[in-house]
């Protein structure tokens, strides 16, 4: 089989709940306190990844990691019943789901060694996801065991904060062909943290291998971190030849274009003007968290969107005129994944791109209809329908939580490998 993309989701875990755990994430911010329907997001989860299969293309997935994790409770010297709430919530968040946010992942074309190299993201900025990288490690290490196809690193040291893919842009005539790599950092946001620093860019891209002639790092905006885009998945998206960005999502704009043009003469930039859609429609409609696709049979480029931007006229109206016109983006598929929205994930953070052949990945991590079947059957019986604030450090819920991961992992062959 040859080289393709494939998006691996996060599997929506049972301890989906909103904490507001995430300063500079708007959406995490106001739904605060919510309850939360861990199965009903689950099951969205599963409904995004079957209309990517239905439009023919490849499909991964990774399992929730065990929550509440209790080996990075114990390293607190805690555990659910005496941490302090604050610390109880960041053990039990299931933000592994924002597959995006797992590793960083360069291509076989674009290394020295002519392997996939991937590198599990600290996410130190932040508490709850600060103890993701263990579980997500363990996880890559196992579906990309290959070692002839694939090199799996850890995360780079702290204090330098890596939030992996979703400050990386990958941009290529093709998937299958050499391209450039540009990661994105932040220098400041304002009042909220710059969660990517420009030393982790560094780093992964030379743990990667990478050309640094085809490789770039790009400030974001200050103004777009302070107004909500605290990863530039927010406001950008690449495939392939094509850049779909915010005007206000690089700190350099024109220097970043030209950079780009430069290392990558044909790529088209589509930008979308401040003056038609504002950076708060942009962060409230989530339309660059969009996966930005090459369909099979030459049918151009889709936006898998989340259903949100269709409901922002602003943003709707630009996108039909732009898909009504001559550019490379040909069709909206708009996605509910509205429990992740509220948490601030869309479609783009819910997955991890890897470009590689599949028969090289552990099969047990590639889906079709007959396995979401079957995740969505074991999902409908053991996730829970809602979780409220206060329930946190209720035994049964957690106990809930930990059989219905056990459910799951049984199902797709994975007990006792994770
Ligand atoms: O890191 N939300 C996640 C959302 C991640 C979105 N990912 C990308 N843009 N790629 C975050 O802020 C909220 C959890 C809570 O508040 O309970 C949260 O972690």
């Amino acid at each position: 089989m040859a080289i393709t993309e494939i998006n691996f989701d996060g599997i929506i875990g049972p301890s989906h709940n909103y904490a507001g755990l995430s300063p500079g994430n708007i959406a995490s911010a106001n739904n605060a306190g919510a309850i939360s329907a861990p199965r009903a997001a689950a099951l969205q989860g599963l409904e995004k990844m079957r209309t990517n299969l239905r439009a023919g293309l490849a499909q991964g997935f990774f399992m929730p990691l065990d929550r509440p994790n209790a080996a990075w409770l114990a390293g607190l010297s805690a555990d659910m019943a005496s941490a302090e709430p604050h610390i109880r919530a960041a053990a039990f968040s299931a933000s592994a789901m924002w597959a995006a946010n797992a590793a960083t992942v360069s291509p076989a074309p674009d290394t020295a060694d002519g392997r996939c190299h991937l590198s599990a993201a600290n996410l130190l900025t932040m508490a709850h996801r600060s103890h993701e990288w263990t579980g997500t490690h363990a996880q890559l290490q196992l579906a990309f065991a290959n070692e002839a196809h694939f090199a799996v690193h850890p995360p780079v040291p702290a204090p330098y904060g890596d939030e992996g893919a979703a400050n990386h842009m990958r941009l290529c005539a093709a998937h299958g062909e050499a391209g450039i790599e540009v990661f994105v950092y932040g220098k400041s946001g304002g009042p909220f943290p710059a969660r990517q620093h420009i030393e982790a860019s560094k780093a992964v891209a030379r743990a990667h291998l990478l050309d640094p002639a085809k490789t770039l790092f790009i400030q974001q905006a200050e103004a777009a971190i302070a107004g909500g885009a605290f990863h530039n998945d927010v406001v950008a998206v690449a495939n392939e030849d094509v850049l779909f960005c915010h005007e206000l999502a690089f700190e350099y704009p024109s220097e970043a274009y030209a950079d780009i043009r430069r290392l990558m003469p044909s790529v088209q930039i589509v930008e979308v003007p401040a003056s038609r859609v504002t950076l708060a429609d942009a962060v409230q409609s989530y339309l660059f968290n969009a996966q930005l696709v090459t369909m099979p049979n030459g049918q151009g480029m889709a936006l898998i969107l989340p259903t949100e931007s269709q409901e922002n006229e602003a943003v709707w109206s630009w996108l039909s005129e732009m898909v009504a016109g001559n550019g490379p983006i040909r069709h909206l598929v708009p996605v509910d994944v509205r429990q992740s929205m509220a948490n601030g994930g869309g479609p783009a953070c819910l997955r991890l791109r890897v470009v590689c052949d599949p028969a090289y990945v552990d099969p047990r991590f590639i889906a079709d209809e007959a396995k979401l079947d079957a995740m969505a059957a074991v999902i409908g019986e053991y996730w829970p329908e809602h979780i409220a604030p206060d329930q946190l450090s209720d035994p049964a819920l957690i106990q809930q939580v930990q059989s219905a991961r056990a459910a799951l992992l049984k199902c797709c062959g994975l007990d006792g490998a994770l």
